[in-house]
C-alpha cells in the first residue's frame, strides 16, 4: 500500500461552494444525489476535478447540465477525475450504496435497523463522490427521504428548514447548515429514537434547543449527558468566550460505533457508552467518561469545526487542543485544587500506560506525523494525549492569561479556515511576544525525552545546583534528535517538609519555579538555600518526559509525606512502589523469597488513614503501577513474573493493612442517594480500593464483605467493585454472583460489556475460557464495544494469561485480527497493536509472537489498516 507524506501536500484543484445532497434511504439500496457548485482553486496548477469515491456505484454524472460521456471522465476504485473542467462547474452525481452490507461502521451504515454515518476521517467518500479532504469547506443542504414508520426521526447538520409527508408511506426532512464545513463533519441519522430536550439560554441572550436522542427505553439514562452538555456550553463561554453558534445542538447515541464519539457539526454522534447513565447501570468512571466526551465533542465546535485541519497530518491541531480543553473542563467541574491534582494524576497515568509505550515502539510518530499509510491508524494516544501535553506546556510557558490571548488571536486569524499546527503555535507566540521556534520540535520529533537531573548543595555558599541533561531515543525514521524546549517546574523541600523560598540569578520565585530547559545540558543555581533540600522535580508533570534522578528512599518518603505539589507526592509513592515491584519481579524469576519492607507498608498505612487528604487523592496514592508499566521498566519482559510480583505486593498490603483497610472501608461509605460528584466518587473509590486489597488476601471475613456489598449494592460502582473482588479472590460465591449479575442486566448492553470484560481480565481466565465466552449468545463480533469488552480486554488487559507459555494467546490474537479485519478494519488494526512491542519479551515468547505477526501479515485480503500495523511491528 502507498505511503502518504506530509511534504507532498498540494492544494485542492477545485473548491466547493455549495453541496446539495438528497438521500433516498433504504438499507439495501440507498440512492444519493449530489449537486456541487465548484470553482477552480487559484492556488492550484491542476486543471482536473478530482473526486474521491469508494465502494460506490455511479448511476449518473452531469456537468453544467450535460451528461458526461465515458470518455469525458476517468474512474477507478478510489477516484473520479474530470480532466479539462471549466473554471466553474456544477456537478450532479447520482450513486448507489448498500448501508446494510456495511460492517465497517464507516460511511453510511445500519445499526439495530437505524441509519447512521461516520465520516471522519475519510468516510464521506463511501457515501458519494467528493473532494473528501478537510481543506475543502462547503455549505451543505441535505434532503432526507425515508419510510415514516420505520424511520420517524430524520436528522442532519444545522437547522431543520422543512419537513413533511411524501404520500407513499415515506416522509422527508430538509436540513441546512449555515456554516461551511469539510465533508468529514457531515452526518445524518434516520431512526426510531426518542429524545430528551431543553432550551438553554446562551451568554449572548439567544436560546438554543439541546437534544439527546436515544433508542426507546433509554430516556431514563440521558440526564447526565444533557447536564454535561449544558456545563460544557457554559464553560466554553466563561473560559474562552466561545459561544454555541447554532440554534440547535443534538447528541445521538448509537450502539455500534468504532470510537467514543464524533463532533459532526450540530449533530454529534456518540457511542452509547458515553451517553447512557443512571446509577443502576453506570459506574463513577462511566459518569466521568460521559462528562469528558460530551465536553470534548462540544469543544470541537470551535477547535476543529470553526477552525479545522488543512490535512490529516495536522490532526493534533484539533485533537490535542480539544483533549487539553476537555481535561481542563473536567478539572474545573471538580472545582477543588485536590480534585484538579487527581485529574492530573490520571492524565499522567494514561500517558505512562499507553503513550510512552507507543513512543518507544514500532508505531512511534511525532504529534504531527510525517507519513502514514492509513490515517485511521493515527488516531493515537500520541496525537491525542501527547498532543494535549504539548498544548498544556504552551500554557505553562505563557501562563493562563497568555494562553487565552493566544486562543483569541488564533480565532481572530483563522475562523473559517483549514490550518496547520504551526498556525496555532504562531498565534500563541505572537499574542505573547514569545519565541516558540524551538518548541516546534515537540510537533516534529517523536519519542519520549529523558531528562536526567543531578544536584549538589554547597553548605558554605548556601547554593544548590541543579543540572538538567536531556536526550531522546531514536524512533523509526528519526535517528538523532535536537534538544526540546522543556518547561521544568521545581520546588525545594526543607527538612520540616515545607517549601523553601527559591532565588535564581537574584530573582525571587516564591516557592515554585518553572525552569526552561533549552540546551542538551543546563545548570540552574539556587542561591540563599538555607539547608540541603529535597528536590521536588517536574512538578505537576510539567512536561511529558521521563525524569531520571537518583532519589534515596528517605527522600521519596519525605516527598510522599510532605510535598506541597500533590502530583509529585503521588509520584514519590509510585517510585517507592516501582523500585520494590522490580525487585520482587526479579525475585520471582530467580525463585527467591519475596519480601516487602515495613517502611513502605507504614508509609502506605499513613497515607491510607490521613483524613486530612481527600479520599480520591489517597486512592491514587495507593494504586500500584500497572503490570504494563512495570514491564516498561524492564529490558526483558516476563509477564508471569511481573504478575506474581504485583499480586504478592497486593496480598501483603491486604494482609498487613487489614485493620486499616476495614476502617477506611467503613469511614468512606456514601449513604443516601447516589451522586456521581467527585467527592462521593472519591470516597467510593477509596472504599472499593480497600475492598480490592482485602480481596487480594482472601479470608472468609474478607470474602463475606465482598459478598455483602454485592448483595446490597445500591449502584453499579459498588456492584462491579464487589463482583471484581469476588472474582479476584476466587471466592466460592463468584460464579453465582456472575450468573446473577448477567440475569439482572442481560438487557443492558453496556452492563453486559462489563460482565464480559471483568471475566476477560480476571487472572484465572485463559484462552480456552475466552473462546467459551465468545460462544455466549450475547457475544457479537460485529459490535465493537462487545469485541473490546472481551477480545481486547483479554489481549491487552490480561498480560499474564495472554502471554501464556504455549503461545495460545498469540494464536488466538492472530485468528481474531483476521476475523475482525474482514468485517471492520479499524477495529482489527487496533487489536493488532497489542503485539507492537513483541521484541521486548523473553526469547521463548518472542518467537511465537513473531510467528503470529507473520501469519497475520500473510493474509491475502488484509486491509491497509492492519497491514501498516503488523508491517511496522515486523520491520
Ligand atoms: N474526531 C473523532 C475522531 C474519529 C472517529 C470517531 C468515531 C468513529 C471513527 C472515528 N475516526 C476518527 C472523535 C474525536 O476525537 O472527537
Ligand atoms: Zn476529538
Amino acid at each position: 500500500p502507498a505511503t502518504i507524506y506530509r511534504q507532498d501536500y498540494l492544494p485542492p484543484s477545485y473548491l466547493v461552494d455549495t453541496v446539495e445532497l438528497g438521500f433516498d434511504l433504504d438499507p439495501a439500496r440507498t440512492i444519493v444525489a449530489s449537486r456541487l457548485t465548484m470553482r477552480r482553486n487559484p492556488d492550484s496548477a491542476e486543471r482536473a476535478i478530482v473526486l474521491c469515491g469508494e465502494n460506490l456505484e455511479l448511476v449518473a454524472l452531469r456537468m453544467n447540465g450535460k451528461t458526461l460521456g465515458k470518455r469525458e471522465y476517468a474512474i477507478d476504485d478510489k477516484t473520479l477525475r474530470i480532466p479539462n473542467a471549466p473554471e466553474r462547474a456544477t456537478l450532479e452525481i447520482e450513486t448507489l450504496t448498500a448501508p446494510r452490507q456495511n460492517t465497517t461502521l464507516n460511511g453510511l451504515y445500519v445499526s439495530n435497523g437505524n441509519f447512521f454515518t461516520q465520516c471522519e476521517a475519510e468516510g464521506f467518500r463511501h457515501i458519494t463522490y467528493f473532494p473528501d479532504r478537510p481543506d475543502v469547506m462547503a455549505k451543505f443542504t441535505v434532503m432526507l427521504r425515508a419510510d415514516k414508520q420505520r424511520y420517524p426521526v430524520l436528522l442532519s447538520n444545522g437547522n431543520l428548514i422543512e419537513e413533511g409527508d411524501l404520500g407513499d408511506g415515506r416522509h422527508f426532512a430538509k436540513w441546512e447548515d449555515p456554516f461551511k464545513k469539510p465533508s468529514y463533519l457531515f452526518a445524518l441519522v434516520a431512526a426510531r429514537l426518542e429524545c430528551q430536550e431543553e432550551t438553554f439560554a446562551l451568554a449572548d441572550g439567544r436560546e438554543a434547543l439541546l437534544q439527546v436522542w436515544v433508542e426507546e427505553g433509554n430516556l431514563d439514562k440521558t440526564n447526565y449527558a444533557m447536564q454535561s452538555l449544558k456545563n460544557s456550553i457554559r464553560w466554553d463561554e466563561q473560559r474562552y468566550g466561545l459561544e454555541l453558534d447554532l440554534d440547535r445542538f443534538m447528541i445521538v447515541a448509537v450502539g455500534d460505533f468504532n470510537m467514543g464519539a464524533m463532533e459532526n457539526k450540530g449533530l454529534n454522534i456518540f457511542n452509547t457508552k458515553y451517553v447512557l447513565a443512571n446509577p443502576r447501570v453506570a459506574t463513577d468512571t462511566d459518569y466521568a467518561g460521559i462528562e469528558a466526551v460530551v465536553g470534548h465533542e462540544y469543544f470541537h465546535n470551535w477547535t476543529g469545526n470553526r477552525v479545522t485541519c488543512r490535512d490529516w497530518f495536522q490532526l493534533s491541531l484539533k485533537e490535542g487542543l480539544t483533549v487539553f480543553r476537555d481535561q481542563e473542563f473536567s478539572a474545573d467541574m471538580i472545582g477543588t485544587d485536590s480534585g484538579r491534582a487527581v485529574s492530573r494524576i490520571e492524565q499522567v497515568r494514561t500517558l505512562r500506560q499507553a503513550q510512552f509505550p507507543e513512543d518507544a515502539g514500532p508505531m512511534a510518530h511525532p504529534v504531527r506525523p510525517d507519513s502514514f499509510v492509513e490515517i485511521n491508524n493515527f488516531y493515537t494516544v500520541t496525537v491525542y494525549e501527547k498532543g494535549a501535553e504539548v498544548v498544556r506546556m504552551i500554557q505553562t510557558l505563557v501562563g493562563r492569561e497568555g494562553f487565552r490571548k493566544g486562543m483569541d488571536l488564533y480565532f481572530a486569524r483563522h475562523d473559517g479556515q483549514a490550518v496547520e499546527c504551526d498556525d496555532f503555535r504562531r498565534a500563541m507566540a505572537d499574542a505573547n511576544g514569545r519565541d516558540l521556534a524551538q518548541f516546534e520540535l515537540w510537533y516534529s520529533q517523536a519519542g519520549t525525552p529523558v531528562v536526567r537531573a543531578d544536584t549538589s548543595y554547597d553548605a558554605e555558599a548556601k547554593t544548590y545546583t541543579l543540572t538538567l541533561s536531556q536526550s531522546c531515543p531514536p524512533t523509526p525514521g528519526q535517528q538523532s534528535k535536537a534538544p526540546f524546549h522543556i518547561p521544568f517546574a521545581v520546588g525545594l523541600l526543607g527538612a520540616n517538609g515545607r517549601d523553601l523560598p527559591l532565588t535564581i540569578d537574584g530573582v525571587a520565585h516564591g516557592t515554585g519555579a518553572v525552569l526552561e530547559l533549552l540546551e542538551a545540558r543546563q545548570r540552574f543555581v539556587f542561591t540563599d538555600v538555607a539547608e540541603a533540600p529535597t528536590p521536588s522535580l517536574l512538578r505537576d508533570f510539567s512536561a511529558p518526559v521521563i525524569l531520571e534522578y537518583d532519589y534515596s528512599d528517605a527522600e521519596l518518603l519525605h516527598l510522599f509525606s510532605h510535598d506541597s505539589d500533590p502530583v509529585n507526592r503521588w509520584e514519590a509513592g509510585q517510585r517507592l512502589a516501582m523500585a520494590r515491584l522490580l525487585k520482587l519481579t526479579a525475585a520471582v524469576a530467580a525463585g527467591a523469597k519475596l519480601e516487602l519492607d515495613e517502611t513502605f507498608i507504614n508509609a502506605l498505612r499513613k497515607m491510607l488513614s490521613d483524613a486530612s487528604l481527600d479520599a480520591a487523592f489517597r486512592e491514587q496514592a495507593l494504586l500500584l503501577p500497572s503490570e504494563s508499566m512495570i514491564a516498561d521498566q524492564l529490558e526483558t519482559v516476563n509477564p508471569q513474573a511481573i504478575h506474581l510480583a504485583r499480586q504478592f505486593m497486593r496480598r501483603t498490603i491486604g494482609t498487613e493493612l487489614r485493620a486499616d483497610l476495614f476502617a477506611q472501608y467503613d469511614a468512606n461509605q456514601t449513604p443516601g442517594p447516589y451522586s456521581p460528584d467527585a467527592g462521593s466518587a472519591g470516597r467510593r473509590g477509596l472504599k472499593n480500593l480497600a475492598l480490592a486489597y482485602l480481596a487480594a488476601a482472601p479470608s472468609p471475613a474478607n470474602n463475606a464483605l465482598a459478598k455483602m456489598q454485592f448483595d446490597t449494592a445500591g449502584n453499579m460502582t459498588d456492584r462491579v467493585a464487589a463482583l471484581g473482588a469476588l472474582i479476584h479472590a476466587e471466592a466460592e460465591y463468584a460464579s453465582d454472583a456472575l450468573a446473577r449479575f448477567y440475569d439482572d442486566f442481560e438487557h443492558e448492553a453496556l452492563v453486559v460489556d462489563k460482565w464480559f470484560s471483568m471475566q476477560a481480565a480476571a487472572p484465572g481466565t485463559d484462552v480456552a475460557a475466552v473462546r467459551e465466552l465468545m460462544l455466549h449468545p450475547a457475544f457479537n463480533i460485529k459490535n465493537p464495544n462487545r469485541v473490546r469488552s472481551l477480545v481486547f480486554a483479554f489481549c491487552a488487559g490480561n498480560p499474564a494469561q495472554f502471554h501464556a507459555a504455549d503461545g495460545s494467546g498469540y494464536a488466538f490474537w492472530a485468528e481474531q485480527v483476521g476475523a475482525l479485519d474482514a468485517l471492520n478494519p479499524q477495529v482489527a488494526s487496533r487489536l493488532a497493536r497489542s503485539m507492537d512491542r513483541w521484541r521486548r519479551y523473553a526469547p521463548a515468547l518472542q518467537l511465537p509472537m513473531k510467528k503470529a505477526l507473520q501469519q497475520v501479515a500473510k493474509g491475502k485480503k488484509l486491509s491497509n489498516d492492519v497491514r501498516e500495523v503488523v508491517g511496522k511491528a515486523l520491520t
